[in-house]
């Protein structure tokens, strides 16, 4: 059976032990957010088998705040993780991508000391191509704790969580964890119903020469990034003197988890398509989330203009550029922008920064 491994159920009690004052409020959050993973995992996993693909609502499908349309397991996992949580009293208020507002504890519930925002399913404009998504989490103290929360609790910068962690649903289902103590990660035994840590205090190589963008976005990317790309690119005939591998997934938790295992760079940079909207990546419940646990595992997770963790939030859905993964080259791409900012022109002169070829050259 467990072989000597340790469940989350464990993992989570003695992690309250060590916890001075502990009163096992945290404890019951973290459960009820694994449970609501469990659930959302067992829909993904039946897909088309039970109806779960396409979009929701009417022929045309509805659209969330974020303009997008919305898939029937985007409203299904959204509906999940509240339901899972609303009635605990851990919680003075949670908020979500898909929902406009933030949601308060009805009055029938007791109302608690943390706030919950996540992403209830991310990468889901993959779902119906049967690639992997997850569920992204973040825990606040919530300042008025025991009280209604207001709009103004939850726009706290990312230094304030006191919890992040997603959940993959892939060829297995995983739950990545951090409390501020390293990174644990848990792999879903469906026999048993239970997660099991398997990837103990994950860490990120510093070093990498893999990369992940969306390329398609090459012509409106700003010059530090086409700088980077562009190295990478060139490979063993370039500033570098290396070659590098690039993927994407279109699914930041999927390319997060990448990136946990091995290394690697993942970008959504600020670019002239995104410069009106302040980023693609929305800051509260997919940047700050994963940020946290990517540098708890020894990455960096910047916004090219600093710290994703210190961007202090304007509003619930704000949207910030992303760059992050293995410390050596996220701390290269940092310079980078620190050069285009002070107007330095590149050092090395093979860079291509200023040419007027695109990336992918014909000749
Ligand atoms: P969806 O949840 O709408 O699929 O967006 C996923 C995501 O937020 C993130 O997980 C991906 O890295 C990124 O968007 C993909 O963006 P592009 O579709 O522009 O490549």
């Amino acid at each position: 059976m467990l072989d000597g491994r340790t469940t989350l159920t464990q993992f989570i009690i003695e992690e309250q032990r060590r916890a001075t004052g502990a009163t096992g409020d945290f404890s019951g959050l973290l459960y009820d957010i694994s449970t609501a993973c469990k659930i959302i995992s067992n829909a993904v996993s039946k897909g088309a088998l039970a109806g779960m693909l396409g979009v929701h609502g009417e022929a045309g499908g509805s659209t969330n705040i974020q303009g997008e349309t919305q898939k029937k397991l985007d409203v299904i996992s959204n509906d999940v993780m509240i339901q899972s949580n609303i009635w605990s009293g851990h919680l003075a208020g949670m908020a979500s991508e898909e929902m406009d507002d933030f949601i308060p504890i009805p009055p029938q519930y007791p109302h608690g000391k943390y706030l919950l925002v996540f992403d209830p399913l991310d990468g889901s404009s993959n779902i119906d191509a049967n690639i992997s998504v997850g569920t992204i989490f973040s825990i606040l103290m919530c300042p008025n704790a025991g009280a209604n929360a207001t709009l103004e609790d939850f726009l706290q910068p990312g230094t304030e969580q006191v919890c992040a962690g997603f959940a993959l649903y892939g060829p297995s289902t995983m739950l990545v964890l951090t409390t501020g103590n390293g990174v644990n990660a848990f792999t879903l035994d469906r026999d048993i119903g239970e997660f099991v840590l398997t990837h103990p205090n994950m860490t990120i190589p510093a070093e990498t020469s893999e990369f992940a963008i969306n390329a398609s976005n090459e012509r409106f990317w700003e010059p530090p990034i086409r700088r980077y790309v562009e190295e990478c690119l060139a490979g063993k005939t370039g500033p570098r003197g290396r070659d590098f591998n690039m993927r994407w997934i279109a699914s930041m938790v999927a390319e997060a988890y990448r990136i946990l295992t091995r290394g690697g760079v993942f970008l959504y940079p600020l670019d002239e398509k995104t410069r009106s909207k302040g980023g693609r990546l929305r800051l509260l419940y997919e940047a700050n989330p994963i940020g946290f646990i990517i540098e708890q595992a020894g990455g960096v997770a910047i916004t090219g203009r600093g710290r994703v963790m210190d961007v202090m939030p304007g509003e619930l859905h704000q949207r910030v550029p992303v760059i992050f993964g293995s410390k050596s080259e996220i701390e290269r791409i940092a310079a980078y922008h620190q050069d285009y900012i002070d107007g330095k022109e590149p050092t090395t002169d093979s860079s291509p920064l200023f040419s007027t070829r695109s990336l992918f050259r014909t000749q």
